[in-house]
Parts: C-alpha cells; sequence; structure tokens
C-alpha cells in the first residue's frame, strides 16, 4: 500500500501535507487561523485529516475522532490583542459633590470576547470589586460588556482615582483604565466681617466686606445682592477677603453674599442694614412748671419726630 496524498482541513481550508523521509511521516507547516478558537465549538479548530492511498482507499481522522488522535487533531488558537476599557463616567477631572458617585465603563474585545470575572475595579487603593461585587452591575452588549458600579462606602472630599480592569478569554489583559475625580460635599466657609447684621447708617456708601474658603475645590466666587439687585464682579484675592462697595436706598436694605466653589456648593449670609439720612425733628417742648422756684424740680418733655 502506497500511500499518495495526505490532506488536512483546518477551518474549511485544505492543506497538502508531503512525505518526509527522514521522519517516515507527512508534514506540512501552517499558519494558524487570524481569529482564536475559543468561540469555536469546545474553544479549538477540529482538523480533517485525510490520506489517501493509490489503489483509492481513503482514511480518516477528525477532532471527533476517539482517543489520542481525535484529541491531537484540537487546534487551540489564541489571539493577542488586548481588549479595550473606555470610562464612560464620570468624565475625566469631574469634580462631584455625590461621595457615591456612579461609575460606568465599556468593556471590548473583539476576538476571544470579554473574561467578565477577571474584572477588577478600584478606587485608589482601596479593595478590589469583581463582577459579583455588591454595588456591581454586568451587562453583555455586542462585543463585550456594559459595566454600572455603585461604591459602597462613601469617598471623603478630595482627589481619588478609580482604575479598571479586564482580560479577553485568551489572557490578554487589557492596559488599566484610570480617571481621576475629586469628591466636594462641603460647602465654602463664609464670614461677613462688615456689616454686621441691623446695622444703622446715615451715610449711602457701604463695604461690604468678609472671607471665605474652601478646602476642596477653591477658588470660591463671590456674589453680592442688594435688595435683589446682583452687585457685579467680586474680586476675592489668594487669602480669600474679598470686598464690595455697594450704595444704599433709604429706609431697610437687604444684603444677600453667595459664596460658591467649583463643585457648585454654596453659603448664603444675609445683613439688613438701615439707612436714614433724615435727621431728628424737635417739634414740642414743654417745662413744667415755668416758671419755676428757685432750687425746686422742675420737668422738661420734647418731642422728637
Ligand atoms: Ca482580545
Ligand atoms: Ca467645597
Amino acid at each position: 500500500m502506497a500511500i499518495q496524498t495526505v490532506k488536512a482541513v483546518i477551518n474549511g481550508q485544505e492543506h497538502n501535507l508531503t512525505y518526509n523521509s527522514s521522519s517516515g511521516k507527512w508534514e506540512a507547516t501552517l499558519t494558524a487561523p487570524g481569529k482564536s478558537s475559543y468561540n469555536q465549538s469546545g474553544h479549538y479548530y477540529g482538523v480533517a485529516v485525510t490520506a489517501t492511498d493509490n489503489a483509492g482507499n481513503t482514511g480518516t481522522a477528525s477532532a471527533s475522532t476517539s482517543g489520542a488522535v481525535g484529541e491531537a487533531l484540537r487546534l487551540v488558537v489564541r489571539e493577542k490583542v488586548k481588549p479595550t476599557i473606555s470610562i464612560t463616567s464620570p468624565g475625566a477631572g469631574a469634580l462631584l459633590t455625590d461621595s457615591t458617585p456612579t461609575i460606568t465603563a465599556q468593556l471590548r474585545d473583539d476576538d476571544s470576547g470579554i473574561d467578565i470575572s477577571t474584572l477588577a475595579l478600584k478606587i485608589d487603593s482601596g479593595a478590589t470589586a469583581g463582577s459579583t461585587a455588591t454595588g456591581m452591575t454586568v451587562t453583555q452588549v455586542t462585543g463585550g460588556y456594559d459595566i454600572i458600579y455603585t461604591p459602597q462606602t462613601t469617598l471623603a472630599d478630595g482627589a481619588h482615582t478609580i482604575t479598571i480592569n479586564v482580560s479577553d478569554h485568551d489572557g490578554n489583559a487589557a492596559t488599566a483604565a484610570t480617571r481621576s475625580i475629586t469628591i466636594d460635599t462641603t460647602p465654602p466657609t463664609l464670614d461677613v466681617t462688615s456689616p454686621q447684621d441691623n446695622y444703622a447708617t446715615n451715610r449711602t456708601a457701604l463695604t461690604v466686606s468678609g472671607t471665605t474658603n474652601d478646602a476642596t475645590s477653591g477658588p470660591v466666587t463671590i456674589r453680592v445682592t442688594l435688595n435683589g439687585t446682583d452687585q457685579g464682579a467680586v474680586t476675592v484675592n489668594s487669602s480669600g477677603a474679598w470686598t464690595k462697595a455697594v450704595t444704599l436706598r433709604e429706609g431697610v436694605n437687604t444684603i444677600v453674599v453667595t459664596a460658591t466653589d467649583r463643585a457648585e456648593k454654596t453659603t448664603t449670609i444675609t445683613r439688613t442694614v438701615t439707612l436714614n439720612t433724615t435727621a431728628p425733628v424737635i417739634s414740642a417742648v414743654t417745662i413744667t412748671p415755668n416758671p419755676v422756684d428757685a432750687g425746686k424740680t422742675f420737668i422738661i418733655s420734647v418731642t422728637v419726630k
């Protein structure tokens, strides 16, 4: 019996093998399929081999052949392309007033696919949250997974770094995605040093002044309204001191000072100031008795308007 041809079919492609007289085997150097075998049935490409002799007989073996020959015909192909991770929320450099901000990300791999069991989400150097962690929701989508995670403990005011990584089914780890955010749950400090509340004056010109600060998201913006009218830009110096000149109207004036940090947290102080430019008028006086006896008491009574 003389063997004439040996062919191998892999992924629908037929290849001729050649006889190696020194080894006595039929051989070929072949190029693996360009895609991972992970998504094939059984996670392998089945190889089918057919040998034909000069009498026209054929012998075949394939991955479904029982025993060692069948197992040897299961070609595992691993791809080498890393998954991609895109953090969709919070945005880069976000300044947040929510101390348990929702984190969303897209994990994609277009070959072997995302192995969601390898998901690792960390905030700063805290514990790693995986795909089954409390607060984690994973949704399979075309090409991968979308994830939503809510931190289970509040994040302190200040800067934080979110780090997410995942691998595909062929063991390729993504380049970790990171996002820097700042949490600010605290309104700015605000002190109005002048005027004091319920201040009364006979001068129309008044300087409103004070200090402000914010530990996390300064500089603070100051807005002054007088009787509901915005008094325009207020300069806050590097130490947090600010002043604003205003012009009072006769009677009761309401001054509202609002400090706003970059996280939009606000602190408000209201001052009531009365402007009175009218001099008192003495409209009537009585002295009783008048005339009065020398060395005796008398009563003076004044009416003022
Ligand atoms: Ca991949
Ligand atoms: Ca703040």
